[in-house]
Parts: C-alpha cells; structure tokens; sequence
C-alpha cells in the first residue's frame, strides 16, 4: 500500500514539533521555546485510521534566517511539494506573507492542504478569519492546540480533516499492472537474474510488487531467471513476459514475435512518473556529445539493489553505446539537483518513492528544458529494443 506524506509547515516556534508529537503520540521531534529548533526534515511512521500508513514529517520554519536558515527553510519547501498533504500552521489570527507563500507554492505543486490554526488556548480564531481563509483557499480551516490536557477533542477532529483530504485526493498512483496487459486467466512470465547483486534469500522490491498485482489481477504467473528461458520457449505461450531490464536482450532473443516484452522498471515509470515524457525524451541519447553531462536521479534511501544500475551499469551502457566521453553526476533521495546544464537526466524506477515526489523532481528539471527519461527506457534503448516489435507492443498496452 502507498505510504502517503503529510509534511508539517509554519513558521518558528507555530508549534509544528508538538502537534507531530501530539499527532504520533510519541516524543519524535524536539520542542522548545528556542525559535528554530527544528532544523531538518524528521520524519514518522503512523498508521491513519481509515487512510493506512503515513510518514508525518516535521520541518524546519519557513522563517528562518542567515545563510543556514534559509537552506534549512528551502528544505522544508522541498519536503512540502514533494507531500501528499500539508498543514500549514499559524498562529495569533495571523496568516501573512509566509503563510500565504507556502499556500501558493503548494497549490502550483497541486499539494492539498490544511490550514491549522495553533495555540487556540492563547488566542481563539475568529470565526470571521476562519470564513473567509476557507472561502480564499478552498480548503479546511482546524482550530488546534498542543496542551495536552485539553488537545483531545482538537486532535480528533484534526485527524479527521486529515483523513477527509487524503481521501478525496484518492492515491496518486496509477496501478502498476493495468488489468488489461495481465487480467483474470492471463499466463505471465516474470524474468528475474539471480546474480551477484541480487540480495541473499529475497526477491527485489519491485519484482515483489509486480507480483503481487499480478496474482490481485488473478493473472497465472510463472517466474524465471534468464539462464531458464530456453526450457519455456519456443513453445512456451504467455500473454506478456515482463523482465529485468538487465536481462532486456537475451529475453528479447528468446521470445517468439507475438509476445509483449515489457520490464519492471517501465511499468514502475508508467506508476509513478510522467510517462510520456520519460518516453518523448528517450531519444536524447542519439543527440549526446562528448563532454555531455548526465544526471541519474535515485530515490531511493536504500540504495543496496539499485545502486549498481545507476552508477555503473546505465553509464557504461550509455558511454558504449554513444562512444562519447560523458560525465555522469549522481543525485539520491530526495537530494536537491545540483544546478548545472545537463544534456539528459535518467530518473530511476522510484520503487521507494512516491509519484508525487518523482513528479515534483522531475518537473523542476523538465522546466529547464532538459530531457528526463528513466532507467529501463534508458537501457532499453541502448540496446536497440526500440526497433523490436515485441517491445513496443508492450507500451501500447500500457500507454494510456
Ligand atoms: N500555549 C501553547 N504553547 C504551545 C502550543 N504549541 C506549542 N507551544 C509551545 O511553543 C513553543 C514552540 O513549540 P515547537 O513545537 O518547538 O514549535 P516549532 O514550530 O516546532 O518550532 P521550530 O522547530 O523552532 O520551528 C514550545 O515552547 C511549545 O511548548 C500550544 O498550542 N499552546
Ligand atoms: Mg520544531
């Protein structure tokens, strides 16, 4: 199930930290009286009732000054567009520039969110600034306090106008297995290489995902490694065959005409990403030139299964490929992307990534006008299954 990001925004010292705490009911995040003592990001895992699992994340203040404060303040904005849902918090009926900054960006970013009025026991919102906040921004309006012995009832109807938002706004991701590339009945063969990146004991997240969908679609699925493909064709007959992009060329050998050949990592692109930009921009990679600069975009924290792909395997693929002397740069997590011209960034499938976060990333590079594609179509297109029909059958299934 999605984890879905609700990002805490204010300014110092609105009470951002102990309404995190009072929302997890652990003492996650450090409060004091000292302005600016939350200075990055932290984050906590709760489970929502009638939402599933969230990571709340508690932000420095947006007011923050001096040369670290506003590194820390634009980290807060980072994690603010990239959320499923925000509150921005103020306090004393006063909701200026700040406040109306962070509503603006988040409303370009498409971020929901909730306005929360803090400190309700030192000050009380007046209904007349609650009017008509909701009618300018369209959204909810809470009133709030995080003294604990009367933040009870406040929290409840907090919890409910977060758990309405999420709701409304529906997850933001498309399924990974559209029902009619693999429905109810329909054979699938998964290639999955056990090699020596492959973890001890486990399948990789991704190839777990597909799997699962596939058996919630009630698809009959049969699963491989490379090595295997010759015991299953040419006779074998599948629907589609969906493979690690590594193993691209020796399943794309295998497979008799007639069957789609897709991989994870496109149908994690089509998820999460803006599929068809990944796909317009592919191309890119004929255009390169030597002294080009590439940027490969990972999201995750976890890099163990991924971390070779990116970092070794796409640049050597593309320096073979292009026989050009390029530079590659290297951004992980939610990293911000350094500022620099790039020729084509690569973003990688985003297993542990939100869409939105992926989009927020993405968009910003696209802004600059610089190609974005991803790692499967990347790999893909170096090793020329652009030109195999089997291949781009499987994106007429799943372009939509
Ligand atoms: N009376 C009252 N005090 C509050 C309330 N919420 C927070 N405080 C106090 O306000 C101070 C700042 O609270 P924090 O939770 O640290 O505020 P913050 O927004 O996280 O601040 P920074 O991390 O500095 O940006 C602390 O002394 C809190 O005890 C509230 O609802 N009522
Ligand atoms: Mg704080």
């Amino acid at each position: 199930m999605e984890v879905r990001n609700i990002v805490v925004l204010g300014r110092r010292n609105a009470g951002k930290s102990s309404l995190v705490n009072l929302l997890t009911g652990q003492n996650v995040s450090i409060v004091s009286e000292v302005a600016g003592t939350t200075t990055d990001p932290v984050r906590k895992r709760m489970e929502i009732k009638g939402v599933g699992p969230c990571n709340i994340i508690d932000t420095a203040g947006v007011d923050d000054s001096g040369d670290v404060g506003a590194l820390r303040s634009s980290r807060s904005l980072r994690e603010a567009v990239g959320a499923d849902l925000a509150l921005i918090l103020f306090t004393g009926n006063s909701f200026l520039d700040y406040e109306r900054n962070l509503a603006s960006l988040l409303r370009k970013s498409g971020v929901p969110f909730i306005l929360v009025h803090n400190q309700e026991d030192l000050e009380h919102l007046e209904d007349e600034v609650r009017v008509s906040l909701s009618d300018e921004f369209n959204c909810p309006v809470v009133r709030f306090t995080c003294l604990k012995n009367i933040s009870g009832m406040y929290l409840a109807e907090l919890v409910d106008a977060i758990s309405d938002a999420l709701n409304k706004t529906g997850a933001s991701e498309r399924e990974l297995v559209p029902e009619r590339l693999a429905g109810e009945g329909d054979r699938v063969l998964l290639v999955c290489p056990i090699d020596a990146g492959a973890p001890q004991g486990r399948l990789i997240l991704p190839q777990v995902q597909v799997l699962r969908n596939l058996l919630d679609n009630k698809a009959v699925v049969t699963v491989i490694q490379p090595s295997q493909l010759k015991d299953v064709f040419p006779d074998g007959k599948y629907k589609v065959v969906i493979t690690d992009s590594q193993a691209f060329s020796e399943v794309a050998a295998a497979v008799p005409e007639g069957i789609p050949v897709g991989s994870f990592s496109i149908l994690f692109a089509r998820r999460k990403g803006p599929f068809k930009l990944f796909l317009e921009s592919v191309s890119a990679i004929d255009n390169l030139k030597d002294g080009d600069k590439v940027l490969i975009l990972e999201s995750c924290t976890h890099r163990a299964s991924c971390d070779d792909i990116g970092r070794i395997k796409i640049p050597a693929l593309l320096k073979s490929y292009t026989g050009k002397n390029l530079e590659f740069e290297f951004v992980s997590g939610l990293d911000p992307v350094p500022e620099s011209k790039y020729a084509l960034a690569i973003q990688c499938g985003g297993c542990m990534a939100t869409s939105r976060q992926i989009l927020a990333r993405v968009e910003t590079i696209a802004e600059e006008n610089i190609p974005v594609t991803n790692y499967g179509l990347a790999i893909a297109f170096t090793k020329g299954l652009f030109g195999n029909k089997n291949f781009t059958d499987f994106f007429g299934l799943v372009d939509e």
